[in-house]
């Protein structure tokens, strides 16, 4: 087996060197992760500083949000999302661009070990609290459909989930969170008794990935009518082709596009397939 993975990895070396673009393109799907093989010499080449540059807005508004989710600072985060709400911005635009790059910057510190579970945890504490205030701005607006969000059995990353939850609701659809580690006969019950129209289902590790394709196939079993949109760094397009009644949307807005036009009926799983 070692010997085979040897293998693998020297192939994979020489498509990064021969043809960058497909690497890239693998990567960008996420098939790199997938198999663990992002590259060893960029991470080496990152360190903190680095990566504030690549994922901090330049607004120094912004950059104050980013910079109190990356400290866990949830004093400092809360009167400075405020005052951003309070200025007129976006509550959408605040979650994707001022509170987002904090976390993605801690995590990535966390993946290279130069942070631990302690300061992601209080990262997230410090986005969630940030989310609350957008979420209070944008109130009550009539629903657009309802969604049940999930992360696979055997699966504890929620923090990608919540914030496709987050930017769902800000887009005025009904979110029902169900939780991280479910197992797909309790999606089933929430699907059935709140008269869900779409799921959101995620995974971040390569182990976990069945859940996904077994809770999709339930739901298609059982003829709820429901497809499962299929997210989060362990998935590819690749990946969620490969079974029925699921749709692979990368991101959390091109969740919100795909659930429109779902629950409008104007598109159907198969045709994210095309
Ligand atoms: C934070 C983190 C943790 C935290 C999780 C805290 C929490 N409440 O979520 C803690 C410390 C608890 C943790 C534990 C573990 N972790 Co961890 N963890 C991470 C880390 C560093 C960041 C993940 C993250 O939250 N990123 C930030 C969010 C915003 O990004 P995201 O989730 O990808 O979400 C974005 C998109 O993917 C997308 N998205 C996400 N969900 C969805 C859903 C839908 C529907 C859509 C459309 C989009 C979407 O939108 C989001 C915003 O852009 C990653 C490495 C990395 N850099 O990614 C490892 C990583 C995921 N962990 C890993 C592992 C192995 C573990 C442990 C097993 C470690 C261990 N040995 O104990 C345990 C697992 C425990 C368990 N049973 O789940 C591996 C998984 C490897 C694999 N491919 O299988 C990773 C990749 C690290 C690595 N390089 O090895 N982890």
């Amino acid at each position: 087996m070692p010997f085979h993975m040897d293998i693998m990895m020297q192939n994979v070396e020489k498509m990064r060197n021969d043809d960058p673009v497909r690497f890239n393109k693998l990567v960008k799907e996420g098939m790199a992760i997938e198999l663990g093989i992002i590259s060893p010499i960029s991470k080496k080449e990152k360190n903190a500083e680095k990566l504030i540059a690549e994922f901090f807005p330049t607004d120094p508004k912004y950059r104050e949000v980013s910079q109190g989710v990356l400290d866990g600072k949830r004093k400092i985060v809360e009167p400075a999302v405020k005052a951003l709400i309070e200025a007129g911005k976006d509550p959408v635009d605040v979650v994707t661009n001022a509170l987002m790059p904090g976390i993605q910057v801690q995590c990535e510190m966390y993946d290279l070990g130069l942070s631990f579970v302690p300061e992601i945890l209080m990262s997230n504490d410090a986005m969630q609290a940030g989310i609350k205030i957008c979420q209070e701005k944008i109130g009550n607006v009539p629903s657009k459909g309802v969604i049940a969000s999930f992360v696979a059995e055997g699966d504890l990353h929620d923090i990608g989930k919540n914030i496709c939850a987050a930017i769902l609701k800000a887009n005025g659809f009904t979110v029902i969170d169900i939780g991280r580690d479910v197992p797909k006969d309790k999606v089933l019950e929430v699907v059935k008794e709140k008269k869900v129209q779409l799921v959101c289902g995620s995974t971040l590790m390569s182990t976990t990935k069945p859940g996904l394709v077994d809770t999709a196939l339930l739901l298609e079993l059982e003829k709820t009518g429901v497809p499962v949109a299929c997210g989060g760094a362990a998935v590819s397009r690749a990946f969620v082709d490969t079974f029925r009644n699921a749709l692979y949307t990368k991101s959390p807005l091109e969740t919100v596009h795909a659930a429109t036009d779902l629950i409008a009926g104007t598109k159907h799983w198969e045709d994210f397939r095309k």
